[in-house]
């Protein structure tokens, strides 16, 4: 017969009045002692952001983020990633504690500890706990990367097709704004967008005609650019590091999306001033470049060899005898 927990309990009653009370009342508050300890040092990984990532590759997470809000981003990975392992090794240990400690010893039916309402109440609140945490932190570095402003220093339009890119450089925000610069990208030249570091910048995205993603894997963020009405639009408050840095789609968007890069080019303010004047005087973004000191063509990527010829694009075209 299977005892119902109400017949078992003044057992239990009994057992913790036993001399032995006392040296398990002592484990128990080791027990809370340590658990204290571990929830303590997740939170205060949590809180100061610690950048221990870097000593675990960042958890999976890439690194060399070149704006603050990628390494906003950035930090949130590490500490959720942080909190999420001082739980499941807390968790891990009491599973195994309890394994080794509780083995059947012999016939007589254990302790049992079914309505123990501070346990019960412990269960509920500490994830609601832990959640709270996350989602706290989640919201306010999400508000924070999601942010834009009335008067961004830069804007720059980013416009996909496909398979390729332009980038006009705005005189001001939204669609009503006029491009007083453009780059862009053909099948031989890979578009450069230069931008400079120390400013505000705003993207402004939108597509000719299928849904592509704008991505520079160094911002540590991506946003897809929609074709239509829909002007998709952030915000970088500055981009901290010189330097070339390749983009992509990062959106399966047709025979050649994995063609699709560009180069996004961070230069000084003073450099990018003079290339903007360059442009505005009419020089291709080559000259313009090569006018302020830069190398001419990307370096981080290459036109792609499309293999499109007239007897593989068009074989019904082609000459007998050109190929299958
Ligand atoms: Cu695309």
């Amino acid at each position: 017969m299977v005892a119902r927990s109400s017949d078992v309990r003044p057992s239990a009653v009994r057992h913790s009045a036993s001399p032995q009370a006392g040296g398990r009342g002592r484990r128990r508050g080791a027990g809370r002692l340590a658990g204290l300890g571990v929830g303590g040092t997740a939170l205060l990984f949590l809180l100061t952001g610690c950048d221990v990532g870097a000593a675990f590759d960042g958890f999976g997470w890439p690194q060399g983020g070149i704006s603050p809000e990628a390494n906003r981003m950035y930090d949130l990975w590490i500490a959720s990633t942080i909190a999420a392992l001082a739980v499941g090794v807390f968790v891990w240990g009491l599973i195994f504690w309890c394994v080794i400690r509780y083995r059947k010893r012999g016939n007589e039916l254990p302790v049992q500890t079914r309505f123990n309402m501070p346990m019960e109440f412990l269960y509920t609140i500490a994830p609601i706990l832990i959640v709270s945490v996350l989602f706290y932190y989640t919201a306010i570095v999400q508000t924070d990367v999601d942010r834009v402003t009335k008067n961004p220093d830069v804007t720059v339009e980013v416009v996909a097709f496909k398979w390729n890119w332009q980038f006009n450089y705005r005189d001001g925000v939204g669609p009503e704004a006029n491009t007083v610069a453009s780059t862009l990208g053909t099948t031989e030249v890979i578009p450069v967008l230069v931008l400079p570091t120390g400013r505000s910048i705003r993207f402004e995205e939108t597509s000719k005609d299928v849904i592509h993603s704008f991505w520079v894997p160094e911002m540590l963020f991506k946003r897809d650019v929609f074709p239509g009405k829909v002007r998709n639009v952030f915000e970088v408050s500055e981009l901290t590091t010189e330097g070339a840095f390749v983009g992509r789609c990062a959106e399966l968007c047709g025979t050649y999306h994995s063609m699709m890069n560009f180069e996004l080019r961070v230069v000084s303010p003073e450099k990018y001033d003079q290339f903007l004047a360059a442009k505005r005087a009419g020089k291709s973004t080559q000259e313009a470049l090569e006018s302020i000191g830069e190398k001419p063509l990307a370096e981080t990527t290459f036109p792609f060899e499309t293999r499109r010829t007239e007897s593989n694009f068009n074989p019904d075209s082609a000459p007998a005898g050109s190929g299958s």
